[in-house]
């Protein structure tokens, strides 16, 4: 399983000692003993629990809770447990309105230590899952529209930044609603699995994307791929597709489930094109690749 992180942002050394040895065995512990540090370890860690001391030499630890909450492009979003030595309910309060996940009297209770952390991992691992589950799409297991509208966003700026190109396919079963047809919608979900599975087969890279893109359509983002190697692997998978053999005897196109794909890569120097402009010229591809008789790919 995941070994979490935490970073012990306290300065009293015997506090520290207590915190590190009840948490070692089970997290991977980094010890702050200022704001200036805490801050630091925060932009350069994934931290996923922080343990705030509020009385810090140089500050209070909200300080860090209110930085970090309002500033999300900078921080990460850690679980934050407050623990102070003060029987003031008004910091109690404050920890709360200022972002902090929870609130622990000193001296510190092992045990009700380590309980109260379990709380938070188990909240972050449902949280992982819950933000993973929502870009998946159900049926083909592949990324879903949330997930492809956000990743290329992400990866044309990334391109544009280092000056790579970025192939963008969108392929559509050719004659599917004629297959829904012949072989019923369940033999359509399974067939759609198929070429998911097929595509995630062709486009291995860690950083291509296979989405679905809507019904029958599927989409592929491809960073740092110029159109000669995304032509290339395109009219790959649409040949595996074809030695899949999947019937289909009321195509018009072949006897067997194929597909059509619009292709665009765009340059760096583009630097003006939106990513629905990005999708617009694949589709008016697509849609060319459709007119010229299905089963193709349209650069
Ligand atoms: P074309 O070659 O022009 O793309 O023809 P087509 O029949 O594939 O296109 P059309 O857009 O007319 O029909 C798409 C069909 O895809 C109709 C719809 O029922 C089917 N479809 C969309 N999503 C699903 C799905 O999740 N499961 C199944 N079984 N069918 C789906
Ligand atoms: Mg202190
Ligand atoms: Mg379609
Ligand atoms: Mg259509
Ligand atoms: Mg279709």
């Amino acid at each position: 399983m995941e070994r979490h992180q935490i970073l012990i942002v306290e300065d009293d050394p015997v506090n520290i000692n207590v915190l590190v040895g009840t948490l070692r065995d089970d997290y991977t512990v980094f010890i702050a003993k200022t704001k200036e540090k805490a801050l630091k370890l925060l932009i350069e860690k994934k931290i996923d629990i922080v343990l705030l001391d509020l009385n810090l030499p140089d500050g209070n630890g909200l300080d860090i809770c209110k930085m970090v909450r309002d500033d999300r492009e900078t921080y990460s979003n850690p679980a934050i447990i407050v623990m102070t030595g003060s029987r003031d309910s008004d910091d109690e309060l404050r920890s709360l309105e200022y972002g902090a996940n929870d609130f622990i009297s000193k001296p510190l209770h092992n045990q009700i230590l380590k309980a109260r952390i379990e709380i938070q991992v188990d909240l972050l691992r449902k949280t992982a899952l819950l933000n993973k589950l929502a870009r998946i799409d159900g049926l083909t297991e592949v990324a879903n529209r949330r997930a492809f509208d956000e990743s290329l966003v992400r990866e044309w700026h990334r391109c544009k930044r280092a000056g790579q190109p970025l192939s963008l396919l969108l392929i559509d079963v050719d004659e599917f609603k004629k297959y829904n047809d012949a072989y019923g919608h369940t033999s359509g979900d399974m067939c759609l699995r198929q070429v998911a599975k097929l595509l995630i087969e062709v486009f291995k890279r860690a950083s291509d994307l296979v989405a679905r893109f809507g019904g029958e359509e599927f989409a592929v983002i491809m960073p740092n791929t110029d159109q000669k190697d995304a032509i290339a692997l395109a009219n790959i998978a649409l040949g595996k597709m074809v030695e899949k053999n999947i019937p289909h005897q009321t195509s018009s196109v072949h006897d067997v489930v194929t597909f059509s794909g619009g292709l665009i890569t765009t340059f760096p120097v583009d630097i003006d094109l939106t990513a629905e402009e990005i999708i617009h010229q694949a589709d008016v591809q697509l849609y060319n690749a459709k007119k010229e008789g299905r089963a193709r790919i349209m650069p």
